[in-house]
């Protein structure tokens, strides 16, 4: 509170006569009765109410929303000077915001608030939330975490069954490289592991996704099918490899060969979800 300024802290009478003063306008639209001295020097405009027609050459934005605090902030971020908010001053901002509209009261979108007050929220809690997102990232992916789990949770950790016409299909996510479980499990480890867990779960086929990201925020993605039935695998891979909207390159995968097919994906949006529509339209067509 102590580095704000009011405005009868400073002599802006004194600027305003030296034609020093610029001002903006925020919540309001006209000055006070007892400001019109400072008429010309009011240069911008950021309200949500009735446009009282002053200052017909000020940059001049009035529009319906709940808090004029969210038409500044989303002027900050339009203009990418977000990087000075911190968590704690999008905190103090958000007040005025969730005040103004009731929390977001949804009986009064319309009338009380607006879109332009969620919008402004939205991007405010991106901030306040980035740390926290960070932190829930980090845990998730952090390579030593996910291996200090084991083969067995690593596999079932985010695991999905699918059903493609006769083939039962089994996927897991997680988030160590196929050379990273490879080398620390081994692959007869691996092998066993998803025998296992076929057998478990009556699959026919196994694929393991893989997503990976690097310290510079680049990410990686792999996928290895696993099928007993050589014959299968050969057709299913190939036709992976044909029907794939998304850029992939086939790899080799060293002492590594029989019931593997393994693909690097050269697009990072690739997911389960995005997968599967792939492989339910390759067994369709087996
Ligand atoms: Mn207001």
């Amino acid at each position: 509170m102590n580095s704000l300024v009011y405005i009868d802290d400073l002599d802006l009478n004194h600027c305003s006569k030296n034609n020093l003063l610029n001002l903006a306008l925020i919540d309001h639209n006209k000055l006070d009765f007892s400001q019109q001295a400072w008429d010309n020097s009011v240069t911008f405009v950021v309200d949500h109410h009735v446009d009282l027609k002053a200052y017909p050459n000020a940059n001049k934005i009035v529009e319906f929303c709940g808090s004029a605090c969210s038409m500044a902030m989303n002027l900050i971020f339009k203009d990418n000077l977000h990087s000075s908010l911190t968590k704690e001053i999008c905190q103090f901002l958000s007040a005025a915001i969730l005040l103004d509209t009731e929390n977001f009261k949804p009986a009064l979108k319309g009338t009380k608030w607006s879109q332009i007050d969620e919008d402004a929220f939205l991007q405010i809690n991106r901030v306040a939330f980035y740390e926290y997102y960070n932190e829930l990232v980090n845990k998730k992916t952090d390579r030593k975490a996910n291996i200090d789990l084991g083969l067995d949770l690593i596999l079932k950790k985010d695991y999905k069954n699918y059903q493609w016409k006769n083939c039962v299909a089994g996927i897991s996510v997680c988030f160590n490289s196929l050379h990273d479980i490879m080398q620390q499990f081994g692959v007869e480890a691996l092998k066993a592991q998803l025998k296992e867990r076929m057998q478990l779960n009556s699959l026919n086929i196994y694929c393991i996704i893989t997503q990976i990201y690097l310290k510079t925020g680049e990410a990686f993605r792999e996928i290895m099918i696993f099928d007993p039935e050589y014959e299968r695998l050969q057709k299913v891979s190939e036709l992976f490899e044909k029907k794939s909207p998304y850029s992939l390159q086939k790899k080799k995968f060293t002492g590594l060969k029989g019931n593997f097919t393994f693909f690097y994906f050269k697009d990072e949006s690739v997911s389960r979800k995005k997968v599967e529509p792939i492989f339910k339209d390759i067994f369709e067509g087996l």
